[in-house]
């Protein structure tokens, strides 16, 4: 895979020389370009912003260097023969990055990211682009950040470990919250390693049974248990078709019992005021 990164702050990508991604880089997995932004600017001051038609507080990113940046880079990817290129630019009013984004991504060859700063990048830029290849804006959660960079790094990560033998072990993505399957839509409970006592702490005897069975269902006791604390969202969405008795038995411990539409949600007596 490769991946183009058009920033004005090519230092604040520095980490994708680090880790797993790094080494992906580094085994030729991923092919990563990072570009200053300013290398495309005409003027003394390397302007890359503006202030907004319409009026309003900040400073928009103007047309002139993304496109010429864009087109540079989209030739010099062709020329080298990649293909399939898919725009992905951050931005707190993007669609949210999910895992099933993360999924459908690393099954592209060739991703441009770029990432603005100030209120965001003209328009006329992503509809231009978006005539020519498939654009993603994509928002990384309900907070805003000082600009995309940061959203650059979590997308690349979540792709990166998704790609062909980059992960050590096929199986680990198996059980990942968010991925798909029997565990889907449910957070990942607890996980103890050596030593057996830690401060005068122990780790559930179950996990020392041997008995697979019975470690399966305490590990989906204990998924239930976060997410109905941490993300009751996810519950209260599950098709109930997924909750086998146990699971009904473990959600009602917690306060949980399904509804006139059989979805899950709180016992009224179980919620704060
Ligand atoms: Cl992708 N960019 C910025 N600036 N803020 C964000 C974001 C992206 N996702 C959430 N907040």
């Amino acid at each position: 895979m490769r991946l183009d990164v058009l920033t004005i702050f090519p230092e604040y990508l520095d980490p994708l020389n680090v880790s797993l991604v790094g080494k992906a880089r580094a085994r030729g997995q991923l092919q990563v370009h990072v570009h200053d932004l300013r290398e495309w600017t005409h003027d003394r001051h390397n302007t890359v912003d503006d202030t907004p038609y319409g009026g309003g507080p900040g400073m928009v990113m103007k047309t002139g260097p993304w496109g010429d940046a864009l087109d540079s880079v989209l030739a010099d990817g062709y020329e080298t023969g990649s293909h399939g290129p898919v725009l992905v630019v951050p931005t707190p009013s993007g669609r949210p990055f999910t895992q099933e984004l993360a999924v459908e991504l690393s099954e592209r060859p060739w991703l441009v990211f770029t990432p603005a700063r100030y209120e965001g990048i003209d328009r006329r830029v992503v509809d231009e682009y978006a005539t020519r290849m498939p654009v993603y804006e994509v928002s990384i959660g309900d907070y805003v950040l000082a600009g995309g960079e940061a959203a650059v790094l979590v997308v690349t990560e979540a792709v990166a470990r998704l790609l062909p033998g980059v992960l050590g072990n096929a199986e680990s993505h198996r059980d990942d919250s968010f991925a798909p399957g029997a565990m889907a839509n449910l957070l990942e409970g607890p996980v103890y390693t050596k030593p057996p006592r830690w401060r005068d702490r122990g780790i559930p005897d179950v996990l020392l049974s041997g008995h697979h069975g019975k470690i399966a269902r305490w590990r989906r006791d204990e998924a239930l248990r976060r997410t109905t604390a941490n993300r009751p969202d996810l519950i209260e969405r599950c098709d109930p078709a997924a909750f086998d008795k146990k699971d009904r038995e473990m959600l009602s411990i917690l306060g949980w019992q399904p509804g006139p539409d059989g979805r899950f949600g709180r016992r009224p007596d179980t919620v704060e005021e």
